[in-house]
């Protein structure tokens, strides 16, 4: 091999530098965007114990395992509320939900929840850089009320900071049962408009209580309106024939959906942000047969089997995309598990030793802890170090967090930059928390909750899951008592009084909401 002389290499260097230095072009070519991609996956009703990473339960989901042992798995980790709509408005806005009187379980006619001006995560996402998407589950309200379902429907994700949308508009258990794409309704013939009411049947059109024989699954409470596909549903619905959505094909769809979007927009100059929203397992409970009787829990047990499927080919796309390195995925649940939520589909007595609550008390509804305290994963490979976090965080947080780590200014009132947290740096998580359960309220705070007094029934008795109401003030160490054994109220009155200080000083005017506007 022939010897470089030192000396002429370094002047070849110098020359070369000048060169390079005066040269007219650009030194550096300009880099594609290097914001990270970012993955909400947000299932519904998915409990703490219903994912085996927390080792709480007994069913095996190894695709969620996969982020939840390559991430940060968080054991303090809450939705904003122990019902959907709420959790939704939370995350989206970065705003709790009871600051607004109309986060409550929305009817499929419902208006749009979100204000159209009021800052979104989306939005802020949009303003450096990315191309956002929703893909499932909206339930966040559509129109102004009145919608014409057969024409373009406005203002809607859209319109609160979505460039792309593909979704049902509230839940798979309410009319109407129709996907929508940026508005409108997906293959719709104009010839057979849809109607939809929430008061009151068409004429003529068959219901569970009209049609008990049309019926392939059987309702337990509510769900007695309007038939479709043998599923008695919320609401009454005519036409859109050609539209209706196939239940046991949703998982797919929905997937199909997000893998088409991510196949599309992850080799773009943009970044993307996509809110990838199952509908599993919520009611109605519809497995594809590829699924069915694969757990030996029942439908509900299925369909997590199939949630798990599907977030685990999602995964494969991002990664036969090259995309994974580049993309932050977080994964959580809108609210606690229910078992029976109003049909008969074997849920209570295939359950088993499986605990879906995990070791905590409530449920879905409930403002014990497994009302809001979800499975809560931030994943991103080679970014984030696999662990075990108990920093206090909650989706509320999403918004500031991923606003600094974008570089953006925005961040609301109640959303807290928690990024070090989410990207397993710390252990530091927010301070305190007020949780949210059917429009009552409490407080977590250190290792303590606080669940002031409340009327209504100790245990709902449709769903049999145990509300938090009581006369009484509870106050629980979560540290100690992580199943809410032992209110220590009584025993313990400064720490209580210290809790309902702080409750009050958070909570303050609920009726002043606080709305960061766009610039
Ligand atoms: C309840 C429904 C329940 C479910 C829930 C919304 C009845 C009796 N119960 O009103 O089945 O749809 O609303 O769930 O109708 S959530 O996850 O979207 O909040
Ligand atoms: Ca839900």
């Amino acid at each position: 091999m022939k010897k470089t002389n030192p000396f002429a290499w370094l002047l070849c260097s110098i020359a070369a530098f000048f060169i390079l230095s005066c040269s007219q072009a650009p030194v550096q070519e300009e880099k594609p965007d290097q914001k990270p991609n970012i993955v909400f996956i947000y299932l519904d009703d998915l409990g703490y114990g219903d994912v085996s990473a927390y080792q709480a339960g007994t069913l095996q989901t190894p695709n969620m395992d996969r982020l939840a042992n390559g991430g940060v798995r968080f054991t303090n980790g809450y939705a904003s509320s122990a019902t959907c709509t709420p959790s939704r408005y939370a995350i989206l806005t970065g705003t709790y939900p009871w600051r607004n009187q109309n986060a409550k379980i929305l009817p499929g006619t419902a208006p749009l929840l979100i204000d159209t001006t009021q800052l979104t995560l989306p939005k802020l996402l949009k303003e450096v850089g990315y191309h956002t998407a929703v893909v499932g589950k909206w339930h966040l309200g559509l129109g102004l009320g009145n919608v014409d379902w057969n024409q373009e429907i406005s203002p809607g994700p859209n319109q609160v900071g979505f460039d792309y949308s593909h979704i049902m508009a509230a839940t798979q258990d309410r009319v109407p049962t129709v996907y929508i794409e940026n508005g409108n309704v997906v293959n719709l013939d104009p010839n057979d408009p849809i109607q939809v009411d929430y008061d009151q049947n068409f004429e003529g059109e068959p219901t569970a209580l009209t049609n008990p024989e049309l019926l392939t699954m059987k309702w337990h409470h509510g769900h007695n309106n309007s038939i479709v596909n043998g599923i008695p549903r919320i609401g009454f619905m005519k036409g859109g024939h050609s539209a209706k959505w196939s239940d046991v094909d949703m998982a797919d769809h929905f997937l199909a959906k997000a893998q088409a979007y991510v196949r599309e927009k992850g080799n773009s100059d943009k970044p993307f942000f996509l809110f990838y929203a199952l509908q599993q397992p919520h009611v109605p409970r519809t497995p594809h047969p590829r699924f069915a009787g694969k757990s030996g829990m029942g439908p509900r047990g299925d369909v997590i089997l199939e949630a798990d499927w599907v977030i685990g080919e999602f995964l494969k796309t991002l990664e036969d995309e090259g995309l994974l390195e580049n993309t932050l995925i977080f994964l959580s649940s809108d609210n606690g598990p229910v078992l029976n939520d109003g049909y008969f589909d074997d849920a209570v007595e295939k359950l088993g030793d499986h605990t879906p609550a995990g070791p905590f008390r409530g449920g879905k509804y409930s403002l014990f802890e497994a009302g809001t305290r979800v499975p809560f994963v931030a994943y991103w490979k080679g970014k984030i170090q696999p662990g075990v976090s108990t920093a206090l965080v909650t989706q509320i947080d999403l918004l500031s967090s991923l606003a600094a780590l974008v570089g953006s200014d925005k961040k609301t009132l109640d959303s807290q930059n928690l990024m070090n947290a989410f990207l397993g740096n710390s252990q530091q998580g927010r301070d305190a928390f007020v949780l949210e359960a059917y429009t009552k309220t409490a407080l977590r705070s250190g290792d303590w909750v606080m669940i002031p007094p409340y009327p209504g029934p100790a245990i709902e008795k449709n769903v049999n899951i145990e509300m938090g109401n009581s006369p009484e003030y509870q106050l629980y160490n979560l540290r100690e008592d992580p199943g809410q054994q032992n209110n220590l109220a009584e025993s313990n009155p400064d720490k209580l009084q210290e809790m309902i200080s702080l409750f009050e000083n958070i909570r303050g005017d609920n009726s002043k909401i606080e709305q960061v506007e766009l610039k």
